[in-house]
């Protein structure tokens, strides 16, 4: 399943590989364009791998591939600052590489390794990393709507300037949580960009299956927030508009919803064997794939060469076969330590005594140990 780079530009052949100062678009810097251009290969070899390691048995649980949507997550955490707060939904691997989590680590998490980002206790759908304020992936669907809302809040109220970057799917704007989040981030003027990648599907139901309207912004422009779609498969046009949304959000204008409008190129989950949809679909779609296409743009731009770009392919690859050796070389978390890492603070001693009346101690929180409190 890991193959060989195939995104080199179609343009190629035709553009001179002569370097000159690019006029790029949003002030952005050939670095930059490097950069994004990296980090989308980069998570692409990472599925790749991980779906190869999946199908070999090495990663427990499920794996929900985010093969097509990179410049969502690239697009977006670019144009915020690296200290806004993070929360995504399960498809979470493509937000902990764009937010520069090591990806020796992810994959070790995905292995259910001790080295993984979360000690191997969070696997694929629970990355999360608090020194980056990456503050996880979510599998309960629309759950870290208000949990994002409160993050928010508490900027706000601490005269704070970050924002928080809320990413989850259309499925999620079916759900009650979505509407209270937003009721109250519109009500108190939260500083929050409330993300929906809006990809055609909630596992196998269709747009049209599972919401009354096929455009996620009414439901948000009900909450007089602004609401805007873009194209999720271009990563300059989520770029453009998350710094335009950050940029509301940051000067106390309150809540943001941006709707990136983008496809799954795989199924919902590994497990999931796509009766729902047409394979014609699919590469209808994979014409639009944002690496080639955002290639394509760095070469026209002299950004970089063609050369320059299969370069980056291979040094991701390497990169990425490092990753998967270190996670299968990592140790396997010390069953006795199971509930470690868990809890930042343990619980409250009530609660632990009533749940050891109740024969449960193995869900007790340890002692706390003040320099492990993170995840
Ligand atoms: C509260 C809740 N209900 C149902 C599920 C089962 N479930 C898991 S993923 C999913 C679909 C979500 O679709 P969407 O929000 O569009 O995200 P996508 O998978 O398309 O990225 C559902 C219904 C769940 N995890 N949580
Ligand atoms: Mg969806």
């Amino acid at each position: 399943m890991a193959t060989a780079p195939k995104n080199r530009p179609a343009r190629a052949k035709r553009v001179r590989t002569r370097i000159t100062d690019p006029d790029l678009p949003l002030g952005l810097t050939p670095a930059q364009c490097r950069h994004m251009y990296r980090q989308m290969v980069l998570i692409r070899r990472f599925e790749e791998h991980a779906a190869e390691a999946y199908a070999q048995a090495k990663v427990g649980g499920f794996l929900h591939l985010y093969i097509g949507e990179e410049a969502v997550a690239v697009g977006a955490l670019n144009a915020g600052r690296d200290d806004d707060h993070l929360l995504g939904h399960y498809r979470d691997h493509g937000y902990a590489l764009a937010r520069g989590c090591d990806p020796k680590a992810c994959m070790a998490e995905l292995f259910g390794r001790e080295d993984g980002l979360c000690h191997g206790r969070g696997g694929s759908m629970h990355l999360a990393e608090a020194s980056r304020n990456f503050w996880g992936g979510y599998a309960i669907v629309g759950s870290h709507i208000p949990i994002g809302a409160g993050m928010a809040y508490a900027m706000q109220y601490q005269q704070r300037d970050q924002i928080v970057l809320d990413f989850f799917g259309d499925g999620a704007t079916g759900n009650g949580i979505f509407h209270e989040g937003l009721n109250m981030a519109a009500l108190w003027n939260l500083p929050i960009i409330f993300i929906c990648e809006n990809n055609l599907y909630g596992m196998g139901a269709t747009l049209a299956e599972e919401s009354p309207v096929s455009e996620m912004k009414i439901k948000a422009e009900g909450y007089t927030m602004p609401a805007v779609q873009c194209d999720g498969m271009d990563v300059l046009a989520v770029y453009e508009t998350i710094q335009r949304a950050a940029e509301h959000c940051r000067s106390g204008k309150g809540p943001f919803f941006v709707e990136a409008l983008t496809y799954r190129f795989r199924g919902h989950s590994m497990a999931d064997p796509e009766l729902y949809r047409d394979k014609a679909e699919v590469q209808r779609w994979r014409t639009q794939d944002p690496i080639p296409r955002f290639g394509d743009f760095c070469v026209e731009h002299r950004v970089c060469s063609p050369k320059e770009l299969a370069q980056i392919n291979e040094e991701v690859e390497q990169q990425m076969l490092e990753a998967v050796a270190f996670a299968d070389q990592s140790p396997w978390p010390d069953p006795s330590e199971v509930d470690r890492w868990i809890y930042a603070k343990p619980i409250d001693p009530e609660v632990n005594a009533l749940l050891e009346q109740d024969g449960a101690s193995a869900l007790l929180a340890p002692e706390p140990e003040v320099k492990e409190a993170g995840v």
